[in-house]
């Protein structure tokens, strides 16, 4: 039997930015690292950011001929670094979430008879029946989301079908607007595809299944019954079901690879294509989170994952079916400016030091004795929820602490405080924030929830003690930096066996462990079950969204 060692999976990420591969082996080594700038390296296209801006502001899109020429590249950047494809078992990958491909009529002949001698994208210039393909930094089908909203019965009828209200930039209100305002292109349109789908397309040679999870950010998908929701279909386009073919769990093997990269870089012809996803599910399997978990990702903007098994489908975040096991969900929560308002309150209360700025919250007893920030909340179209900018300081009854994590809060008086009382509201208000939305989704703290943090603010004890106080559950930081490659190499060498039922967790049990930095105060599950005896209310406390 061939060692573990010899064996390798590959993961690629097409994000807004680059294109990424990491290739592991069987003992889940990384054995080879790559990718393509798009702004730097395929000049031609002239993106900023891997995206073109248009003059109403508010599309944006990217050439998708630009992404078939990234793989071309990256391939051949493998082969001169001697990557020995061959050894290949599986692979999958990721794409940028809600993006929208559109194939031409008569492009799935073309992808199957690709010429080994000639590029991708050589061959398939005339594929596309869009050149431009709508990503999600695209917020200009706020009419079709209105419209899918009518038609779906309210925008929470419509999250608890898909998992989100409508968003401009999920794909089915892209999809919308293209139908109405580009007809003929629609037209000539043959299938439509996520990012991802047409990702693995160009490896199977033949259009791939959207996988559950990527799906579910399509304002498209019904989560719960796994099939398009017949509502939203009618609503978007006519026999959008034939465009879209039918979703997949994400642990499917699409099949083998075709024999284009068979005999263009000497893949194996036993090598599987698993269903590609979205980035964050991706993500998600990267960090291996499971059930009770919670990771949150303190960079410019937070962003939380949650592992979910009961969704509860709300206004603010969302659900998406799960990436490592289709049965379950997972959510995403993401809060803008989450570090830009802690290096505000940084800039105006502890001159510019993040030294003192975490002395501060040394200084600072737990529940800062009833003194939490209140936020006024920022209606934002893209990103949810509202934005932490304007922050408020209201002391509530510091007979009840953590009343706060009710959201019902009695504000007794307003006055005025220390900056260091100040630097703790804002943290403690902004974790209990988090917590409050994830529960309002249907997470749930249980016995063994670990919290895994990363980005920016990760570096900072201080801050991650109050998240560990906050969530009453020990605190392990981990690297993100490729955790969408990673997850997609795991989710590759799992493809291989989840039929036989088993779990990914299981596959991915050699992998690094993250590292305990922070456990919850003993008085922390004191102070937060003393809360939810003391819930007062008071109307004019009540933040906008709890309404
Ligand atoms: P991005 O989301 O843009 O990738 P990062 O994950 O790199 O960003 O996070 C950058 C943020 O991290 C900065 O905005 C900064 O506020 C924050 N940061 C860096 N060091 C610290 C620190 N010691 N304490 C708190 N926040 C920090
Ligand atoms: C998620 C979202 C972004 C993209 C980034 O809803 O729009 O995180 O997936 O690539």
């Amino acid at each position: 039997m061939a060692a573990a060692q010899d064996s390798f999976y590959l993961g690629f990420d097409f994000s807004t930015q680059q294109l990424k591969v990491v290739a592991i082996d069987g003992d889940l080594n990384v054995v080879h690292q790559n990718h393509v700038l798009f702004d730097s390296e395929l000049p031609e296209f002239r993106t900023q950011g891997g995206v073109q801006l248009h003059a109403d502001r508010l599309t944006v899109t990217s050439p998708v001929l630009m992404w078939v020429k990234a793989l071309d590249l990256l391939l051949d950047k493998m082969r001169r670094a001697e990557f020995d494809f061959s050894r290949v078992r599986a692979l999958s990958g990721s794409g940028q979430q809600h993006g929208s491909v559109y194939w031409r009529r008569g492009a799935s002949e073309t992808l199957n008879q690709l010429d080994p001698d000639q590029s991708l994208y050589q061959q398939l210039q005339g594929s596309f029946s869009v050149s431009d393909s709508p990503v999600w930094m695209d917020s200009s089908s706020s009419q079709q989301c209105q419209d899918l909203q009518a038609a779906a019965g309210g925008a929470l009828r419509l999250a608890e079908i898909t998992g989100s209200r409508a968003y401009e930039r999920f794909t089915g209100n892209q999809i919308a607007k293209l139908r109405q305002n580009r007809p003929e292109e629609f037209q000539d349109t043959e299938r439509i595809s996520l990012v991802s789908s047409f990702a693995a397309s160009l490896f199977l040679g033949g259009y791939a299944a959207i996988d559950y999870s990527d799906g579910s950010g399509m304002n498209l998908l019904d989560i719960r019954s796994r099939t398009w929701s017949e509502i939203c279909l009618e609503a978007t386009a006519p026999h959008l079901d034939r465009l879209l073919g039918a979703p997949l769990p994400p642990t499917s093997v699409l099949g083998p690879v075709s024999s284009y990269f068979v005999r263009r870089c000497g893949f194996s012809e036993s090598c599987r294509v698993v269903a590609f996803t979205g980035d964050n599910p991706a993500s998600l399997a990267g960090m291996r989170l499971q059930q009770g978990d919670i990771a949150v990702s303190l960079g410019t903007s937070d962003t939380v994952f949650l592992w979910i098994q009961q969704p509860r489908p709300a206004l603010e975040g969302h659900v998406f079916c799960n990436p490592v096991d289709w049965q379950e969900y997972m959510a995403l929560l993401c809060f803008k400016n989450g570090s830009l308002t802690r290096e505000r309150v940084r800039n105006e209360c502890t001159g510019g030091s993040w030294e003192v700025f975490s002395a501060a919250l040394r200084e600072t007893p737990l529940g800062n004795n009833g003194n939490i920030g209140e936020w006024e909340f920022i209606a934002s179209t893209r990103t949810t929820p509202r934005s932490d900018s304007n922050l408020h300081l209201l002391p509530v009854s510091p007979a009840s602490p953590w009343s706060h994590l009710s959201p019902l809060v009695l504000v007794l008086q307003v006055s005025s405080v220390s900056p260091q009382v100040e630097v703790r509201a804002l943290v403690e208000g902004q974790f209990l924030s988090r917590r409050l939305h994830a529960e309002r989704l249907g997470y749930s703290i249980i016995p063994g929830t670990r919290v895994l943090a990363t980005g920016g603010a990760s570096s900072n004890k201080e801050i991650l003690q109050v998240l560990s106080d906050v969530f009453n559950a020990p605190v392990y930081t981990i690297d993100l930096s490729n955790s969408t490659c990673l997850g997609s190499a795991y989710r590759a060498l799992h493809g291989l066996v989840a039929e036989s039922g088993v779990s990914f967790f299981d596959v991915v049990k050699k992998a690094p462990e993250p590292r305990l930095v922070a456990t919850p105060h003993p008085t922390a599950q004191e102070v937060h079950t003393h809360t939810h005896t003391h819930t007062h209310t008071h109307s004019h406390s009540v933040p906008q969204q709890y309404n």
